[in-house]
């Protein structure tokens, strides 16, 4: 069988959960960033997001349902527990970082607080030409959506904080284990991987000391990398 083409920009937590999942199951794969804004629309046009997944001639959307196939096509090491209690907890924990954490991180991205860095960040996927453009541009697109969302109109102390309380949550959710419910790493520790990764990428110091602050997640977060290098 041809590799699976991930495509999707690394600085994505779901192209990092889709990647890392993939190393970890030994599927061959290759990864490449978009060519321009408007390939991920034309590649996906169901929800216009990254990552895909081309397995041959099938396009897979949505970083779950692409574990969800990586877990057909390569069933050993198993992402799922094989307790269903446990394989449920793993995937609510999953669908609540990938749908909630999420909008946490984007709202400290695009705080003023961290705008300017996130920009940054950000820029270097725009058209050379639309760069000098980028900041209003991003502004009204993407930060936008926090403030709908609602996490992003919260005032910075209050959301930092709130932020911590949940990680405070998971630590306590990882309790003595290595992973997310169980001994190996599964659905849940790559989707709340992907997220970690993207807070600790540089624009949003705060999440990256919260993190630095909680050593059990911190020594989580090496434990998965390690586990997906293999
Ligand atoms: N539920 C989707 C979320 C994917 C997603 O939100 N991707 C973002 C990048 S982090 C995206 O493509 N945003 C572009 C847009 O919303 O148009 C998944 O798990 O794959």
């Amino acid at each position: 069988m041809a590799d699976v083409e991930i495509v999707g920009a690394k600085i994505s937590p779901f192209v990092e959960k889709v990647v890392r999942a993939a190393e970890y199951k030994k599927i061959a794969f290759t990864h490449r960033d978009p060519t321009s804004f408007g390939e991920m629309a034309k590649l996906n046009p169901v929800t216009r997001k990254m990552p895909v997944a081309i397995f041959g001639d099938v396009m897979v959307y949505d970083s779950t349902f692409i574990l969800r196939e990586f877990e057909e096509l390569a069933p050993d090491p198993p992402l799922l527990a094989a307790d269903a209690q446990v394989a449920a907890a793993q995937r609510q924990l999953e669908d609540w970082s990938d749908e909630a954490l999420y909008w946490y991180l984007m709202a400290l991205r695009w705080a003023p607080e961290n705008e300017a860095r996130t920009v940054e960040q950000v820029a270097v996927y725009a058209p050379r030409a639309m760069r000098p453009f980028a900041a209003p541009i991003f502004r009204r697109v993407i930060a936008r959506t926090t403030k709908a969302q609602g996490l992003g109109r919260l005032p910075y102390p209050v959301l930092v904080r709130e932020v911590g309380e949940r990680l405070d949550d998971l630590v306590l959710l990882l309790a003595q284990r290595s992973f997310f419910y169980a001994s190996h790493p599964g659905v849940a520790d790559f989707a709340l991987f992907g997220q970690f990764k993207a807070g600790c990428s540089g624009p949003t110091p705060d999440f990256e000391q919260l993190v630095s602050e909680r050593p059990t997640l911190a020594d989580w977060m090496k434990r998965v990398e390690d586990a997906a290098r293999g």
